[in-house]
């Protein structure tokens, strides 16, 4: 589906390529590099469920992304970005139920107000943003392979993978067995399901209901499972071994857990990605901010009511992307003066302290996307002495390329 128009981004390759890029790996549990490559970076970021609007945690998982593929791009790396839409699931179907709208009218309205979110928060477009309902083949065609490879099983016509098929299935959370059978029956898992062979496996094949959406395949009329939808549209359109894949901290399990095994069974040999990261979860009035729990602040509220989109990016980029943090509307305040501040400052940059800047920033954002201190070494050079404005541009394109904010 189309995702959203591009912004501009500025060149920084006059100052030489930006350091590559460290990035904690939850899997590896320490920081990897990514390693040279002979084509693009292939980064695959879980998309939304479009039953309600985007809130300021969606905005803080999109954007940790768009800084790596800003960092990425300014180390010399060409990105190859894909992202889903979930656009047909249980909670989307139960949204439009509860409300008496068809699905799809939700789905596309959703959607197109994320486009808006992403366009006004200047955030990279993937490259191919797929939805589920477009990606139908792609699901049955693994499904199909883990069938033939024996690792799938029916429930009452509904389809099952063994996640003991893969020997390396826990090794993206390292979770103990109690931790997983918690976090999947919390995340829409249906550990007692009568008939299922292990409490973990999970569904890949959901048999045709009244009233539900359904398309035909071999394991008759039915929708996709929620996981097996990341690992099909991830490999068909990035390939083995993809470099990064990404998401908030409440998709490690049982999510990636779960596609990333899918995808090494019905691939043998294969792997899924060489690195997992998660953003941390931005919490509102004391809980993570959920569609389930309705304590959200909406990106587009916020628009509607004034705030600047660049606020809403630099009250984000205040907060590292993986420590969990709770949104107040301080943290526009602060971001907006801070903004003035650093447009105030502009006119009169100094050419050396903007080239040291330039250095300096790339490297704090080159350590695991470090954007607080990217924030602090900017705040430092606007307080600092003022030159003769020589390196105006420079700041501007830094900013901009680095930061996505215009000044
Ligand atoms: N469609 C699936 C992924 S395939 C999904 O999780 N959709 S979502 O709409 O629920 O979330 C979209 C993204 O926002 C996910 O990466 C999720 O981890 C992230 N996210 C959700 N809530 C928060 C939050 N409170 N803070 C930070 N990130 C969040
Ligand atoms: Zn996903």
């Amino acid at each position: 589906m189309r995702a959203w128009p591009a912004p501009t981004v500025p060149s920084l390759e006059h100052l030489g390529r930006a350091p590559a890029v460290r990035l904690h790996d939850t899997a590896a549990r320490e920081p990897r590099t990514l390693e040279p490559l002979d084509g693009p970076a292939r980064l695959y970021v879980c998309g939304i469920t479009p039953y309600d609007a985007t809130h300021i945690g969606h905005a803080a998982t999109y954007l940790a992304f768009d800084l790596l593929n800003r960092a990425w791009r300014d180390a010399g790396h060409e990105v190859r970005y894909v992202q889903n839409v979930t656009d047909v699931d249980d909670p989307l179907l139960e949204r439009a139920d509860r409300d008496g709208e068809d699905w799809r009218a939700l789905a596309d309205r959703e959607i197109e107000r994320f486009r808006r979110d992403c366009e006004a928060l200047r955030i990279l477009p993937p490259d191919a943003y797929v939805g589920v309902v477009e990606a139908i083949d792609l699901v049955v065609e693994m499904v199909e392979a883990l069938r033939e490879a024996g690792h799938a099983y029916e429930v009452d016509g509904d389809w099952y993978f063994s996640v003991r098929s893969d020997p390396s299935f826990g090794s993206v959370g390292h979770y103990s067995e109690e931790e997983m059978l918690r976090l999947a029956a919390e995340r829409g898992g249906d550990n007692d399901r009568p008939g299922k062979k292990d409490p973990l496996d999970c569904l890949l094949w959901r048999g045709e209901r009244p009233g539900e959406p359904s398309w035909p395949s071999p394991m008759g009329a039915g929708r996709p499972g929620w996981h097996v939808e990341c690992s099909a549209i991830a490999r068909a359109h990035l390939g083995d071994a993809i470099d990064v894949q990404g998401g908030g901290s409440d998709l490690v399990f049982p999510h990636h857990e779960m596609s990333a095994s899918e995808a090494h069974v019905a691939h043998p040999g294969s792997t899924f990605a060489k690195s997992y990261v998660h953003g941390g979860m931005v919490a509102y009035q004391g809980a993570k901010m959920s569609k389930s729990l309705g304590n959200l602040v909406f990106v587009s509220r916020l628009r509607e009511a004034g705030v600047d989109p660049a606020h809403i990016r630099l009250a984000i980029a205040a907060h590292h992307y993986r420590s969990d943090w709770e949104w107040t509307d301080d943290d526009l305040r602060i971001a907006g003066e801070r903004l003035a501040a650093w447009r105030r400052a502009l006119p009169t940059a100094g050419l050396d302290s903007a080239t040291a800047l330039v250095a300096d920033v790339r490297a704090a954002l080159a350590d695991d996307l470090d954007a607080p201190r990217a924030l602090e070494l900017l705040d430092a050079w606007a307080a600092g002495p003022a030159g003769d404005g020589s390196g105006a541009g420079l700041v501007r394109d830094l900013v901009d390329a680095r930061l996505g904010v215009a000044l």
